[in-house]
């Protein structure tokens, strides 16, 4: 092994303790309660879910994995040259290494991600593969109001968001999200996003539900997090993983069921659980390639380019941001 260091910097803006368990609190009291899915990644959680990603059923990785290669081309000559990548939620960086092999390009890479422990072992391994690329992560709720790090070049931007992560919003949600990024994005700029597309049910359910449990324990991993940062006491073996597909909504959604009544405190709040109570963890929303374009529309984008998987399961979608002072990409006097 190389031992030369690892050619790398991080901005540490991870949540803090306190700012965890606000958000348990208040989600817990709401009706049905709901913890944020942002809290899955804690150090193991971040390993279970690379563990998901590698299961039969989940064919979600795969699937947006085989369209990263199959378009390495048409990519290649759409994105700006240079460019500085922008990933949110980068995650174990499996995905940025194939992208940062089609894109020479790609000078910088910034790596936006909520768990600290999984940026160092994306930045580190990837830093040593690529030795003339700059490296920078920021551990950060890009949900929250975000800002981009002052330290990074002038170069026009790809953001690169992938794995349907914006299936967690609900579609109002992800619309806001993509507006602020077409705002903070001038129209050089460009989008690449993995959009999980709407399939048959029992497809979904599987993904979900797989065999060996690991979504199982993925979802419940929630909970001994908050018992070990938050102080409390929830009896996590006896909260069964529950997801399911909602074809009205037109997304998958996970819970966890408590087995009975029982209570549960939290640095010195009490909640109560009612047997069979549901928590809701995570919504992750399917779109048709048509819904999500309109969808991006709305939110000030332009659609370029979509791709899919042979078996139409997923798609990956190019985007650019509408000119400024403009409306559907459209100058006001040429209507
Ligand atoms: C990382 C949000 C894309 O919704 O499929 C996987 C998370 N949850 N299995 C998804 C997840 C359960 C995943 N995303």
């Amino acid at each position: 092994m190389n031992q030369e260091r690892s050619r790398y910097h991080i901005i540490d803006r991870q949540p803090k303790s306190e700012d965890i368990l606000t958000e348990v609190l208040d989600g817990l009291s709401q009706r049905p309660k709901r913890l944020p899915p942002k809290l899955f990644y804690d150090a193991q959680g971040s390993l279970l879910f690379e563990a998901i990603t590698k299961q039969p059923e989940y064919y979600l990785t795969r699937a947006e994995q085989t369209i990263l290669d199959y378009i390495q081309e048409p990519l290649q000559a759409l994105v700006p040259h240079p460019v500085t990548l922008i990933e949110l939620g980068s995650g174990s960086g499996a995905k940025t290494r194939q992208l940062l092999r089609h894109l020479p390009q790609a000078t910088t890479y910034v790596a936006i991600d909520i768990s600290l422990d999984a940026l160092h072992s994306a930045l580190s391994a990837l830093s040593q593969e690529f030795l003339h690329r700059q490296f920078i992560g920021v551990a950060a709720d890009y949900g929250a109001a975000f800002s981009l790090p002052q330290t990074i070049d002038k170069n026009p931007k790809l953001l690169v968001y992938l794995g349907s992560t914006l299936g967690n919003f609900d579609p109002p949600e992800a619309q806001e999200f993509l507006e602020r990024w077409a705002q903070t994005l001038s129209s050089c700029d460009a989008l690449l996003i993995g959009i999980d597309l709407k399939k048959q049910a029992s497809i979904l359910h599987h993904a979900y539900n797989d065999a060996k449990g690991i979504t199982a324990a993925f979802n419940r991993n929630v909970l001994a997090r908050i018992n070990r940062e938050c102080g409390a006491n929830f009896p996590v073996n006896h909260f069964s993983h529950h997801a399911e597909y909602q074809a009205q909504n037109g997304r998958i959604a996970m819970y966890l069921v408590s087995h009975y009544a029982h209570r549960v405190s939290i640095a010195g709040h009490e909640f109560v659980f009612e047997q069979g109570e549901r928590i809701l963890t995570e919504y992750s929303y399917k779109y048709t390639i048509t819904e999500f374009q309109s969808l991006a529309r709305q939110a000030g984008w332009i659609p370029l380019a979509v791709w899919t998987d042979p078996r139409n399961a997923f798609s990956l979608h190019y985007l650019r941001p509408f000119p400024k002072g403009t409306k559907d990409g459209i100058h006001e006097n040429e209507i």
